[in-house]
């Protein structure tokens, strides 16, 4: 208990006060308490950074990076930067703090991320350091491009360095730093995990504007399972992190950059969006036209880059979000797990928390909105209630007229829809907490897309679904393809419990197949570390039964609630051939729909299509791996004659 109090920051402490002087404590308990935080705030303020945060440190500012830092002049940049400790300020600037390390430029205040370093090509940069801290730091990223990871520099405490390189080539890089911190992924994730910026070099001619995103991850311990975290873009978490708002149609740039020791799958609501380039700190690699395609979520490795392209077209409130929930849920949240669940999860705006980007999308040149909600041409009912033999899981049921009724359970019954068919789904919350549901890869109106409190257009809110309560969403699936529904309120909880399906578009004039088209959900039991993997609700997945010579579509999608998969498929000893269809319901470009070995990795949020064609009668073995908890599924596929 002790320890635990003198990890944890000044004002996690007044709140923890704040939480005790309820009826059940004592005044002498509370005073005894008291004394018990001061004696542990004065010891841990000599060393651990991540101990109470010094009153007298100067303050962090968040960084936008809308504004290069610098003299720029002549072909040459200068610029001057301080290594100083200081108090960040994740969510309101009178809000929690944390006592960490940040870049700033000097005789300005320090900044999360740190100071951007954006020129033309060819610019000759140089950089002056002063290590002000009393520890050594190491440098990545301060050299031309593209370079290379190990190539550091060394900034002994108390010491300055100074450095002259050519920008390298075009793209979107960073620079990053280690102070001595304990590290995951190979990243600080404490005390020093703030120490990065933007590294920009546009190429020749005018720049397109564009805005630039910091990723940062502080960790209050190195096991991701059990950690309680404070995720940032630019420096602040949700709901504190910076509106945007574009016009309809606008040609929306983004450049995003992860220094930290995460996977991030970045999804965005209601519509795709496109990787023009990909890297990492060191390289920027455009992507070929003729791979270029829209995704709905972009897996982001550790330490990784991307630039983006998206178009919207439709106006109303969206986000832009990470899928890993750790990363975007208040109960994982350093500062707010200890918070009583009431108030936190049936306040519609504090049901996220961390990676996410709210985005606000107007009429252009203020045309008026038109709403075309489609007059639906099938209506079904979506019950959400708890299992009657588990009252810990939850289960959708499709109920429509004519049709037996599907029942779920973790996973949810297969919603199947027709492309441009417009469909009405009445959605009845039978349980004791509000719900909403969010249908994932679809492009719909804002109002329908299932984010409580946010989504919506003008003053048209997007309320959740309170217990007993029900909402009806009604939209017409644009396109054919892979995609899921699932809970978007206390996503955590309510995922792991069951609320989540797959959710199939097929084209106008066909019926779904279960012989040849298969379903291939992966999820999880289970918040955190308890639980276990699953493949459409099995550890043990029933085989599948395949025969030579016909074509089958394998519709994979992972709703984990936190982590990646790895699938393998193995024939006679060697990796099977596909062929890649689509991704994220998007049919993917020729060149890429190629046969392929089946062997890749799957994130939350992500769906993929495949197709298979068994040659010849035998066995195939899916494997479907998740490294960080060491779990795995494997199913089996009996591949039976020829179809004559
Ligand atoms: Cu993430």
């Amino acid at each position: 208990m002790l320890a635990k109090k003198i990890a944890i920051p000044f004002r996690v402490i007044l709140r923890d006060n704040r939480l005790l002087v309820k009826p059940s404590l004592s005044i002498p308990k509370l005073l005894m308490h008291f004394l018990i935080v001061l004696a542990s705030a004065v010891r841990a303020a000599g060393g651990d950074a991540s101990g109470a945060v010094d009153s007298s440190l100067p303050r962090i500012g968040a960084n936008t990076n809308q504004h290069p830092s610098g003299i720029l002049s002549e072909g040459e940049l200068t610029v001057e930067l301080d290594i100083r400790e200081g108090a960040f300020y994740p969510e309101d600037e009178s809000g929690p703090s944390l006592q960490v390390f940040a870049f700033g430029e000097r005789g300005k205040e320090l900044q999360i991320p740190g100071p951007m370093i954006r020129v033309p090509q060819d610019t000759r940069i140089h950089v002056t350091i002063h290590n002000l801290i009393a520890r050594d730091v190491l440098i990545h990223g301060m050299h031309s491009r593209p370079g290379k990871n190990d190539d550091t520099v060394q900034v002994a405490s108390g010491t300055t360095r100074e450095l002259t390189f050519s920008t390298g080539a075009p793209g979107a890089y960073y620079y990053w730093a280690t102070a001595g911190g304990d590290t995951f992924g190979g990243r600080p994730y404490k005390e020093d995990s703030q120490l990065h910026g933007a590294f920009i070099v546009d190429p020749p001619g005018a720049a397109v504007p564009d805005r630039v995103f910091v990723i940062g991850m502080w960790r209050d311990r190195q096991a991701a399972q059990e950690s309680f975290d404070v995720p940032v873009i630019n420096g602040k978490s949700w709901p504190y992190t910076e509106r945007l708002k574009y016009p309809l149609g606008s040609e929306v740039r983004w450049v995003w950059l992860n220094p930290s020791g995460n996977v991030h799958p970045m999804h965005m609501h209601g519509s795709y969006f496109r990787v023009l380039s990909a890297g990492d700190a060191e390289r920027s690699d455009p992507v070929s036209a003729s791979r270029i395609i829209d995704v709905s979520t972009d897996f982001m490795p550790v330490g990784g880059t991307i630039t983006t392209l998206w178009k919207p077209e439709r106006t109303g409130r969206w986000i832009f979000h990470c899928h890993i929930l750790v990363h975007v849920s208040p109960e994982t949240s350093f500062f707010h797990h200890e918070t009583p669940e009431v108030g936190e999860h049936t306040d519609p705006m504090n049901h996220m928390a961390g990676l996410v980007m709210g985005i606000t999308i107007v009429p252009r040149n203020g045309t008026p909105l038109v709403h075309k909600s489609p007059k639906p041409q099938r209506k079904l009912q979506l019950v959400i209630a708890k299992d009657k033999s588990n009252p810990k899981k939850f289960i959708y049921s499709i109920v429509e007229p004519g049709h037996p009724t599907q029942m779920g359970g973790g996973p949810g019954p297969t919603l199947v829809l027709t492309r441009n068919q417009p469909v009405a789904i009445h959605i009845i919350n039978q349980l004791d907490e509000a719900t909403s549901v969010h249908w994932h890869g679809i492009e719909l109106e804002s109002y329908y897309d299932g984010v409580p409190g946010w989504g919506g257009d003008g003053p048209q809110v997007t309320p959740m679904i309170a217990p007993g309560k029900s909402f009806e969403a009604l939209f017409a699936p644009p396109r054919s393809g892979t995609f899921m529904y699932h809970t978007h309120m206390n996503d955590l909880s309510q995922l792991s419990s069951g609320l989540y399906g797959a959710l199939i578009v097929l084209p106008e004039g066909t019926s779904f197949n279960p012989e040849t088209d298969k379903v291939l959900l992966l999820s999880r039991n289970g918040k955190r570390k308890d639980g276990e993997l699953l493949l459409n609700g099995s550890t043990t997945p029933a085989p599948l039964i395949l025969r030579a010579g016909m074509r089958y579509r394998l519709r994979l999608i992972d709703i984990l609630a936190n982590n990646s998969i790895i699938i393998n498929a193995v024939q006679d000893g060697k990796p099977l051939e596909w062929i890649p269809i689509a991704k994220d319901g998007i049919d993917l470009a020729p060149v890429q729909s190629v046969a392929t070995p089946a062997s890749f990795t799957i994130a939350p949020g992500e769906t993929y299509d495949f197709s298979i064609t068994p040659e010849k009668s035998g066995e195939i073995e899916f494997t479907y791996d998740l490294k960080l908890l060491d779990e795995h599924v494997r199913q089996v596929a009996t591949v039976t004659s020829e179809v004559r």
